[in-house]
């Protein structure tokens, strides 16, 4: 078995990036290539292999390729991205992945965004942001119940996407920002908190037996690493700015 982390480039139009919740500041593009060169390094020090996904310079969010595509170990679900300005960056993340799973779709009018779903086990947690919508849900549900997934919508407030508020740390333990989204939706789980003075720190990518996470967030860290998690740091600095962070850089997938 290994593992696989899809990536793409940084695209020089990241100045033009979908923004939410933060305001537009000036993206260094050097600086942010260099940091996600790091971060992809990252990645092949906890043992993936990396296939790049070819560049799209006019797709200013194409390299937050989670978004694009849900992957699980039987089949691949292309998303439909709720900010239309991304609908084009699932082509070319489909070329990638069809020599590894087959592919099944979400379609108009379902919308959904892989920074809205948060796997544990066979249970997929969907956030209920601005991005996914009950039709995408719905069509998610249908694509993978064959497989035995259970499909849970979560409810979220104020962040971008469930990811931003909740993300897999260990198996069965969550590093959770309790502002944004509540415990109970994930009854039986261990959870870890943001430090309060961190509002931004609960979005980590744990991959094999380490968790990416980014520099900034020293407090968060510390919590982390006196639960036993191997803590692995970069800086996405410049990707923050555009309201990216650490699982939305990459897909990752277990292959035969
Ligand atoms: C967007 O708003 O779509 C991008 N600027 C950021 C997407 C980040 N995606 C993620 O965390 N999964």
């Amino acid at each position: 078995m290994s593992t696989i982390a899809i990536t793409r480039p940084v695209s020089p139009s990241i100045v033009r990036c979908e923004l939410t919740h933060l305001g537009r500041v000036p993206i260094d593009l050097a600086r942010a290539e260099a940091q996600h060169a790091a971060y992809e390094e990252a990645l092949r020090a906890l043992g993936c292999r990396l296939v790049r996904v070819p560049a799209a310079p006019d797709l200013p969010d194409a390299v937050f390729v989670e978004d694009t595509a849900i992957v699980l170990d039987e089949v691949a679900i292309l998303t439909r991205p709720g900010a239309p300005s991304r609908r084009p960056e699932t082509e070319a993340v489909a070329e990638g992945l069809a020599r590894y799973r087959p592919l099944r779709r979400v379609v108009d009018p379902g919308t959904l965004e892989g920074g809205d779903v948060l796997r544990a086990g066979r249970t997929l947690f969907v956030g209920q942001s601005s991005r996914t919508n009950a039709a995408g849900l719905a069509q998610l549900r249908e694509h993978v119940a064959g497989f035995g997934y259970q499909v849970v919508p979560v409810e979220v407030r104020e962040c971008l996407h469930l990811k931003s508020a909740v993300t897999l740390v260990a198996p069965g333990t969550f590093l959770v920002q309790p502002a944004w989204v509540a415990r109970d939706w994930f009854a039986g789980a261990t959870f870890i908190e943001v430090d309060p003075r961190e509002p931004f720190a609960a979005n980590a990518l744990l991959v094999g037996d380490g968790v990416i996470y980014p520099d900034v967030f020293p407090l968060t860290r510390l919590r982390l690493e006196a639960k036993g998690l191997r803590v692995v740091t970069v800086d996405v600095s410049e990707l923050q700015k555009a309201e990216g962070a650490v699982t939305c850089c990459s897909v990752i997938l277990e292959q035969a």
